[in-house]
């Protein structure tokens, strides 16, 4: 991939900002960390082993005798819930908060760690009596509410993988995923409150026990949330008030093996059937913890930590649950939108709360761009002292907005690269070492191999582009994907001989950071030249007008591809006759006439997943007028009419 000519805009941006001295003086990890897994990387990892409470120790690190499928700390026991949960009871910290749990109506709920190890043993009982054994699989179908990390550490506890399916989802979706992870029981909820309104969640989960391959199904515990109408199969369903509630609050963790299935949770990916992603114990749970500690510089004493995500995507798994409950942090978990009841909700929690590192994805940074600076202006957000992105490359004003507008230009910003494949966080600033630059992850964390290279494979040089991939074993890597480890092979390890193939495009600027560049499959050829969707996109939203741009190559006779962009407008800027011809003459300006779009259209909204990303494929069937392909896993699907209704013509 010949990226370079594209490198221009990017690379142009040299703001930089160093680290808060107090922040650096008494950071958790120092640039020491990186000097000490360079010299010994297994040892740095052995060490972070450490961190967790183990019943047997491992001696073995590493066991890569059958690569690509790797071992990690294979002679090792431990049982996960023990180390997110009791331990910290034991070492006298019951009473510090795990969890305060916001419902989007305003109800509240404070759990301590001793109150949360109480009601995982509850839980764990529970599947017990509903004939869970360790090894079988547990679907989770659930809103943003306590029961949903009580979930997963309950499964977690008794060694039965969980599968969490994102309550968003439809019922097809949702039976594609039992039927894959054969699961036995599923727990839900009657619903949850979603934008004022309680929506339901159970009718999804009758329907998709209708589909065959569904049969094996035993039971579904449904949580009472929003105290709804729920359809009810006397045999099947349990509530959990009833079942739960009667269970003892002691329950005896058992040690597992190091490398015993914790999860599998499923990426759509572009085409083809969901993959389902393989996570196991110890190397998980040591690189979530390590990551978390490391990136987050968690005090536990004294922070309050929240990240926004849902926990149906691996950002909670990795850090909502897993991550911090091990360091033994407090935690703020969200039920509702940002918006609901009005635009300053997310600031008015921070404020209340006193949140101290928030780890949020940029798109919900774009968006409150969008509703304009005077909102979060309205709210205290002095506690705030660490700032997070993940999710998406993001844009260079989109990450100065986030320091300027809600970290007091003061808080460092780490953009944290990683994909649910990778488990845990790989490339980032860390905030006590890095001079950030806005836009990049920058490098990969201690411990950790990542380069950039070309189509043969060959590393590039400082300054050029190609593909990032991963050359070394992490230990929170995915293990294969769930019952496919020829697809897990040919997906990841067979593009680059012996090297973890990420999908992403990236490049390496002059001091070797990395930029990420978005989906390789999103890269667009426009005469020749290849040219990376984000970089248009940074380009569009660094125009004082912009808000948020999403950008595809549509067929076009001429050139190739043909840069189409899909644009969102500030809340004070209005859509004139002039604003298409300086948007496209900014981009030109900025990256150079090879760049500049062909079409841009002002939309009110972009089509997302619910993680956040933006679904180019289905806004290149818009700009090359097909029929939309598969919209099942889009937040809204009412996003597309709308834009469609914008079009004038045939592209
Ligand atoms: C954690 C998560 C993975 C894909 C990944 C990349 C994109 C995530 C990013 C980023 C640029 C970042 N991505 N973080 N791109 N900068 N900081 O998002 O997992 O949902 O599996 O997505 O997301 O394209 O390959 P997942």
């Amino acid at each position: 991939m010949s990226t370079n000519e594209s490198l221009a805009n990017l690379l142009k941006e040299d703001r930089r900002f160093a680290p808060p001295s107090e922040l650096a003086a008494a950071a958790n990890v120092t640039a020491n960390a990186y000097e000490q897994a360079g010299t010994d990387r297994l040892g740095f990892w052995a060490a972070q082993a450490r961190r967790l409470t183990w019943e047997t120790e491992p001696i073995e690190t590493l066991d890569w005798s059958n690569p690509p499928f790797a071992k990690w700390f294979a002679d090792g026991r431990l049982n996960m819930a023990y180390n997110c949960v009791d331990r910290h009871v034991e070492a006298g910290n019951g009473d510090r908060v795990a969890i305060h749990f916001e419902g989007e109506p305003g109800d509240t709920r404070t759990i301590t760690y001793a109150e949360l190890q109480r009601e995982v043993c509850k839980a764990a009982n529970a599947l017990i009596e509903l004939g869970v054994r360790t090894g079988d699989r547990v679907a989770i179908y659930l809103p943003m509410i306590p029961e949903a990390v009580i979930s997963m550490l309950a499964c977690a506890r008794i060694g039965a993988p969980h599968s969490v399916v994102f309550g968003g989802f439809s019922a097809d979706a949702l039976a594609t995923r039992i039927e894959d992870a054969d699961a036995r029981v599923v727990i839900t909820a009657d619903g949850g409150f979603r934008r004022g309104k309680p929506s339901a969640l159970k009718p999804a989960v009758d329907e998709s026990l209708t589909r065959p391959g569904t049969e094996k199904v035993r039971n579904v515990l449904v949580v009472r949330r929003t105290g709804q109408e729920t359809a009810w199969n006397d045999e099947r369903d349990v509530w959990w008030h009833e079942l739960v509630e009667r269970q003892s609050a002691s329950h005896v963790p058992e040690a597992f093996d190091a490398e015993h299935p914790l999860y599998i949770l499923y990426t759509s990916g572009t085409t083809g059937k969901p993959k389902g992603i393989l996570h196991t114990t110890g190397g998980y749970l040591t690189q979530v913890s390590y990551t978390h500690h490391a990136v987050f510089d968690l005090k536990p004493e004294t922070d309050v930590y929240w990240c926004t995500a849902d926990v149906g995507w691996v950002t909670g798994h990795s850090y909502i649950v897993y991550g911090p409950l091990s360091n033994g942090a407090t935690e703020v978990l969200y039920e509702g939108t940002p918006d609901t009841p009005h635009q300053g909700r997310w600031w008015e929690i921070v404020q209340k709360y006193r949140v101290t590192i928030l780890y949020t994805a940029p798109t919900a940074i774009r968006t409150c761009m969008k509703w304009g600076d005077d909102i979060p202006a309205k709210f205290d957000l002095s506690s705030l002292r660490i700032l997070g992105s993940v999710g998406e490359p993001i844009n260079p004003e989109a990450w100065i907005w986030y320091r300027k507008n809600i970290g007091a230009d003061t808080t460092p910003v780490v953009d944290t690269w990683w994909q649910t494949e990778t488990g845990a966080i790989m490339i980032t600033p860390l905030p006590g070492v890095t001079e950030t630059k806005p836009g990049s992850a920058q490098t990969p964390l201690p411990g950790i191999c990542a380069t950039v290279v070309d189509d043969e494979a060959n590393e590039v040089p400082n300054g050029s582009g190609g593909y990032l991939v991963l050359t070394e074993p992490w230990p929170s890597m995915l293990r294969t994907i769930w019952g496919d480890d020829q697809r897990y092979h040919d997906t990841y390890w067979s593009r680059f001989e012996g090297r973890y193939f990420a999908g992403d495009g990236a490049k390496k600027d002059e001091d070797g950071d990395i930029w990420l560049l978005g989906r390789v499959d999103d890269v667009m050829l426009v005469s020749g030249h290849n040219i990376s969707t984000t970089e248009v996109e940074s380009a569009l939203v660094s125009h004082p007008k912009v808000a948020e741009a999403a950008v595809v190559g549509a067929t076009d006779a001429t050139t190739g591809q043909a840069i189409c962009a899909f644009v969102i407008l500030r809340g004070s800027a209005s859509e004139d006759e002039h604003l298409v011809e300086e948007l496209r003459a900014h981009v030109a300006k900025e990256l150079g006439p090879i760049a500049k779009p062909k079409r841009i259209l002002p939309v009110a909204e972009l089509p997302k997943t619910r993680s956040g990303k933006i679904m180019r494929r289905l806004l290149r069937d818009v700009a090359e007028n097909r029929a939309l392909g598969d919209v099942t896993t889009l937040t809204d699907s009412s996003v597309m009419e709308l834009i469609q209704s914008k079009l004038p013509t045939a592209a």
